[in-house]
């Protein structure tokens, strides 16, 4: 009966041995929580929570090149964007890491309502009129990220300027997507039958200011070309 007791217990403690090895050899679990980014105002404060089973310490990168340690971290945001933040979780050298994209944003969705085409090139070359003796004929095109195209059909006979109504509205969730305006110089009949005038290329992220005025509009400058965007922020 003794040996058995005692077979039982050095049978136990080995068990018991080698599951606290199996136990230190995993890495520890890791998922972040946050506060939302969503805001008017800059710098954006955005509190970070990370849950862990077994972990010893938590680092995080968050995304702007900064750094912080904690299982709760807290950071300010100085601008818009979409930023990666990452969690590690350690335990005994042994990590996990897990990443989460953090918009500190307006809103979830903007969308471009009208565009105002206020300047274009004068000329196509040096002194050579678009329409000779008349003015352009404006028509736009707007590309998304994905190569999503808004294409108007709606022309402005023989003007430099004017505004383009967006119906429906279009437009990003991701404020920090590229977003590109093509200006037309339309001329039916002929070859070609449009003429690029000029391209802007923007990002919602770095057009919109940076202080705790709410707007609805923006200006984009390219060259000659400067146009201006009214736009809507949507839930
Ligand atoms: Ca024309």
């Amino acid at each position: 009966m003794k040996n058995q007791l005692l077979a039982i217990c050095i049978g136990l403690s080995i068990f018991i041995s080698c599951k606290k090895e199996d136990e230190e050899a995993t890495p520890p679990s890791i998922n972040i929580t946050h506060t939302s980014g969503y805001t008017i105002n800059l710098p954006k404060t955005i509190v970070f929570t990370a849950s862990s089973s077994g972990a010893e310490s938590v680092s995080w990168d968050f995304g702007d090149g900064t750094t912080g340690q904690g299982f709760t971290a807290q950071h300010s945001y100085a601008a818009y964007g979409n930023y990666q933040v990452k969690a590690t979780a350690t335990k005994s050298g042994l990590s996990s890491s897990q990443t989460r994209d953090v918009p500190v944003t307006f809103h979830r969705r903007v969308v471009i309502k009208t565009l105002e085409v206020m300047q274009v090139p004068a000329f196509k070359a040096a002194g050579v009129d678009w329409d000779p003796g008349t003015l352009p004929d404006l028509t736009f095109k707007i590309t998304f990220p994905g190569d999503t195209v808004y294409e108007t059909t709606t022309v402005l006979n023989n003007v430099e300027s004017g505004v383009f109504n967006i119906i429906p509205p279009k437009g990003t969730s991701n404020f920090s997507d590229n977003i590109s305006i093509d200006v037309y110089d339309v001329d039916a009949g002929n070859v070609p039958d449009r003429e690029l005038m000029a391209n802007a290329k923007f990002k919602f992220c770095n057009v919109l200011p940076v202080s705790s005025t709410y707007v609805d509009s923006v200006q984009i400058n390219s060259g000659a070309l400067r146009l201006k965007l009214k736009f809507e922020f949507q839930l």
